[in-house]
């Protein structure tokens, strides 16, 4: 593969190059450690066609990320790239236990984001019923799972919540008028608290499935039934785990940053691809008969992390704090800009609208308790603001967690 990509991809051959090694030097998965890495940046700065190793004409489909920050990453298929992703998925949803009776509503968007079509696509290859709803519309979403009675659905878990949340305001209760049995949610973090809210609201099993655009998409890694970590397909990439500050690959099983070499790329092959996002292998096998090795879950980005008064804190250890609370309903939002020289965290929570109208002196409370709660975790001090219910703003994909104002105050 090292081979190919050499030969076909001007990215690769200049990175082996700078390495001062040729690709006969690369025979084990350990000799890939001599390779440096690939990153998002060199995405960017080589936008849009710069990593294509395969003519245009081969070229059959591109995604791209939105670029919040930055030029957008573009990423390419071959048909046989798409056919491989589709066979990726089908094992995630099989993984999860969808099978041909299952009719599934896809609520990712469909477009340049990855999560509708890989979806899509993989759920067609395991002959599930496909309902292309795509993302927006709740109130026509709950019709159509409803009518249809479809049985699973996809969203990103922060979407799920909002789902949820029309829901009730529309006096639908999923869990007896619908007729739901499984979810498979990702695209974002998210924690235990969340999975058994959505579990809990909708009467389902919420699987975790992990991917992202550069490798494939969503495909990458996903749950079986025991819910114990994310089976990878280890026979269709090799995965490192890297100290994020130094590059030096970590042995198995420390936490770490995840770095795949994919093996089948035609139209985008891609060596050591830093993703960014921080787990770690798991020891031993899962209790599923799956030969896969698992990850953890992802707790967080190693660009996420965020450093208030000099402590380092991810925002899903944040998430894990406040979520013990009987109070947390699942939407909430992290501000934090400067007093002065000091950073200030805001934690903004919504509460359900019986408690937001009702006592303040329980509104005080809760906002005591959590701020107590946070500074025997992290030893710092943070503002806790009730809000009410769809305060903070839903989203159709990905939820913005964090509102980071210290860059504009400088
Ligand atoms: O989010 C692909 C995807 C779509 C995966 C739908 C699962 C479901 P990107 O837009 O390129 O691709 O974003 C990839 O999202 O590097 C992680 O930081 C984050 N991410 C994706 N899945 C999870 C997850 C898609 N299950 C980036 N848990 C990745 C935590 C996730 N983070």
């Amino acid at each position: 593969m090292v081979r190919q990509g050499a030969r076909s991809s001007p990215w690769i051959s200049s990175q082996l190059k700078t390495a001062g090694i040729g690709p006969d030097d690369i025979r084990t998965a350990d000799d890939l450690a001599k390779v440096p890495f690939t990153t998002k940046q060199d995405l960017r700065d080589n936008y849009p066609f710069g990593l294509l190793a395969c003519p245009l004409e081969d070229v059959v489909r591109f995604h791209a990320s939105s670029g919040t920050t930055g030029r957008s990453t573009v990423v390419y298929y071959t048909q046989e790239d798409i056919d491989t992703w589709a066979g990726l998925m089908a094992r995630v949803l099989k993984t999860t236990g969808l099978t041909n009776r299952d009719i599934m509503q896809i609520i990712y968007t469909y477009g340049f984001f990855t999560g509708g079509f890989g979806f899509h696509y993989g759920a067609e290859r395991l002959g599930v019923s496909v309902i292309p709803s795509g993302a927006g519309n709740t109130t026509r979403q709950l019709e159509i799972m409803r009518d249809f009675k479809t049985t699973s659905f996809t969203s990103t878990p922060s979407y799920a919540l909002h789902l949820a949340e029309v829901a009730r305001q529309n006096g639908i209760d999923p869990r007896t008028d619908l007729h739901l049995r499984q979810g498979v949610f990702g695209g974002e973090p998210w924690g235990e608290a969340l999975r058994s809210q959505i579990e809990e609201t909708f009467g389902i099993d919420a699987y975790d499935n992990y991917g992202l655009s550069e490798i494939c998409g969503p495909g990458v890694a996903c749950e079986c039934e025991a819910k114990d970590g994310l089976h990878f397909w280890e026979d269709y990439f090799i995965l490192e785990v890297i100290d994020p500050e130094t590059g030096e690959v970590l042995a198995e099983g420390e936490k770490g940053e995840l770095v795949f070499t994919p093996l089948w790329k035609q139209a985008m092959p891609l060596l050591r691809y830093r993703t960014g996002d921080i787990s770690r292998i798991i020891d031993g096998d899962c209790s599923c008969s799956l030969p896969f090795k698992r990850i953890e879950r992802i707790t967080g980005r190693s660009d996420d992390m965020l450093i208030i008064r000099g402590v380092n804190i991810f925002p899903s250890q944040i998430e894990e704090v406040i979520s013990q609370h009987p109070a947390f309903q699942g939407h909430y939002q992290l501000v934090i800009d400067r007093e002065g020289a000091m950073d200030r965290l805001t934690i903004r929570m919504e509460v359900t609208e019986e408690l937001f109208s009702g006592s303040l002196k329980d509104l005080l409370r809760i906002q005591k308790e959590i701020g107590r709660a946070i500074r025997s975790a992290f030893f710092i001090s943070s503002e806790v603001k009730l809000v009410e219910e769809g305060t903070i703003p839903r989203s159709m994909g990905k939820a913005q967690r964090v509102i980071d104002l210290r860059g504009e105050q400088l």
